[in-house]
């Protein structure tokens, strides 16, 4: 009997059972006094609960009103309101130091990057062009990258975190947008749609040389955003008939996993530094708000609710 049970665990040990966390394994014992033991072996510990309160910025719709960006823990608890401004200001994105956001508004018109600090103070415009300006993704290297309609369609351009130094990285008919950076800042990770829908890209961050296409299917690929140690990629896709987080390599092949799972629309993922996903999406029912899932696709927790939209989270990134 103990050669039986010994068997067991050496046969969830190797993987081949691998459905449940915790094993229970019942026998009879032929020479053991009590008629039934129980024997309970935890294959895969339930990861611990997270011990640090990171920040999130995100982007808030209350009553109807126009878009404002908000902070809070990634606890549910503390946080405030950053922008007050009539027009919408949207798609917060974190300085690699936590001490400033970059963020989209069109209070001046058309849309700009702005910048300002984590308190919302000394908000300043750093693309002052007439066609719009979007997606602010703030390389680890200390630039910004973001989104230009500016020559006639949408490319991805880099500049200094003070604005100057502009430089244009797609040169593409089609719509070039939704910029990543990888976390040392080399390479950026982007969606096209080049091939007819679509698609998430990479290419070198300096030049936006070497450019490689990673999803293949012909429906949205959109907001791709790097894992913490860069080997991986979260997304958001409708190719299961509604809007999933999926996770793939950040290089191409490999297997695409659905990471929500929902008949809800699940949208705008972005990495924690413990390796956390936080995604908008409307599975309660309400206008949308923010959920919070690890990695391995446990623990999932709703940080912000309703009655009002919420979405484009993002975490702070150290
Ligand atoms: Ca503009
Ligand atoms: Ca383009
Ligand atoms: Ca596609
Ligand atoms: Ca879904």
């Amino acid at each position: 009997m103990l050669e039986q049970i010994l068997k067991s665990i050496k046969r969830i040990s190797t993987g081949l059972v691998t459905a449940a966390t915790l094993a229970t394994i019942l026998y009879s014992g032929t020479g053991c006094n009590d008629s039934t033991k129980i024997i309970k072996i935890y294959v895969q510990p339930p990861p611990p609960p997270p011990t640090r309160v990171y920040w999130v910025a995100f982007t808030h719709q209350r009553n109807g009103a126009d878009l404002e960006i908000y902070t809070i823990g990634s606890d549910g608890i503390g946080g405030a309101r950053l922008t007050y401004n009539s027009i919408d200001d949207d798609e917060p994105d974190w300085s690699p130091d936590t001490i400033r956001i970059a963020f989209t508004t069109n209070r001046d018109g058309n849309y700009e990057v702005y910048v300002m600090d984590a308190y919302g103070n000394t908000q300043t415009n750093l693309t002052n062009h007439p066609a719009d300006d979007t997606g602010p993704a703030w390389s680890p290297n200390g630039r910004i990258f973001f989104t230009s309609g500016r020559d006639g369609n949408k490319e991805a351009y880099s500049m200094d975190d003070d604005g100057n130094n502009l430089q244009r990285l797609t040169y593409d008919p089609a719509d070039d947008f939704d910029v990543a950076l990888s976390p040392d800042g080399n390479q950026m990770a982007f969606v096209s749609t080049r091939d007819g829908d679509p698609e998430v890209y990479t290419a070198d961050a300096d030049d936006g040389s070497n450019t490689q296409k990673l999803t293949d299917n012909p429906f949205d690929d959109l907001s791709p955003k790097y894992s913490p140690d860069g080997n991986e990629i979260a997304f958001t896709t409708n190719r299961d008939g509604n809007y999933e987080v999926y996770v793939r390599s950040s290089t191409p092949g490999g297997i695409e996993e659905n990471l929500t799972n929902h008949p809800a629309d699940d949208t705008s993922p972005d990495w924690s530094p413990d390796v956390r996903i936080a995604f908008g999406t409307n599975r309660d029912g309400g206008p949308g708000g923010i959920y919070i899932i690890h990695r391995d696709g446990s623990n999932l927790e709703k940080l912000v609710g309703w009655p009002y939209w919420s979405g484009n989270p993002d975490w702070v990134p150290q």
